[in-house]
């Protein structure tokens, strides 16, 4: 039976998703974020970087979302229904799977951090410093760059209505976390594309399924 580590509100309900849209039994163990916005520290007895999703089948414990889709996709999709076959939409698909995690999140992670630095537990005489540091690293940086990086796949998503052509795919599911990070936080508002696509992806009974299974989603910490 494959069983994925869940934490509550976190990147996991993506690999909840590809299990729906696949049509697989699974078993959820839950796990809840600490105040902190941490996982437990119980996440560390299955996997050693204590992050969400792992999942375990086959007697494989395998971490990393994109990891995961791809395992999945590869192991149990013998009919191709979340990758697609034509050669220009699979390099498509190959690039939205890692772009999500390897160039997207890390910057959206980093206005959250930059964005929290006035909050920071430090003595209240250094917050201010805190703040404007914040501040500035966002105005001269991230801001920027999450301005480039919007523009880029609401002009992508101008052309075809999935990240990777015609048809709903994997690489959907993988953007999904960043996607609505960057509506959250991005504090870019005129994004129509990204919003139909987003209205498009949680209409799929798949993906509701999936938030039934995985509770409540929205985007809170990382
Ligand atoms: N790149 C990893 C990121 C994993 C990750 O950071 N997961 C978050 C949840 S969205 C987590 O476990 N956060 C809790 C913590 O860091 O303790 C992936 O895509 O699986």
């Amino acid at each position: 039976m494959i069983i994925v580590h869940h934490l509550n509100n976190s990147r996991s309900q993506r690999v909840l998703w590809m299990l729906e849209e696949l049509e697989l039994p699974y078993q959820i163990v839950h796990y809840q974020r600490e105040p902190s916005m941490f996982a437990p520290a119980s996440l560390k007895k299955v996997h050693p970087l204590g992050k969400s999703p792992v999942l375990e089948d086959n007697g494989s414990v395998i971490a990393e979302s994109g990891a995961i889709l791809e395992y999945l996709q590869e192991t149990y999709d013998t009919e191709s229904r979340l990758k697609p076959l034509a050669a220009q939409d699979r390099l498509e698909y190959r690039f939205w799977l890692h772009y999500a995690e390897g160039s997207l999140m890390p910057l959206l992670l980093m206005k959250l951090v930059f964005a929290g630095l006035g909050k920071a537990p430090v003595p209240w005489l250094l917050r201010p410093i805190g703040n404007l540091l914040g501040q500035g690293v966002q105005t001269a940086y991230l801001n920027k760059q999450i301005l480039t990086h919007a523009r880029f796949i609401e002009e992508h998503l101008g052309k075809t209505p999935w990240f990777a052509g015609q048809a709903f795919s994997a690489a959907d599911i993988q953007m999904i976390f960043p996607v609505i990070a960057l509506l959250t936080r991005g504090g870019i508002s005129d994004l129509p594309n990204l919003q139909t696509w987003l209205k498009n992806a949680q209409s799929r009974p798949a993906w509701q399924r999936a938030i039934q299974q995985g509770g409540p989603f929205g985007i809170p910490g990382d």
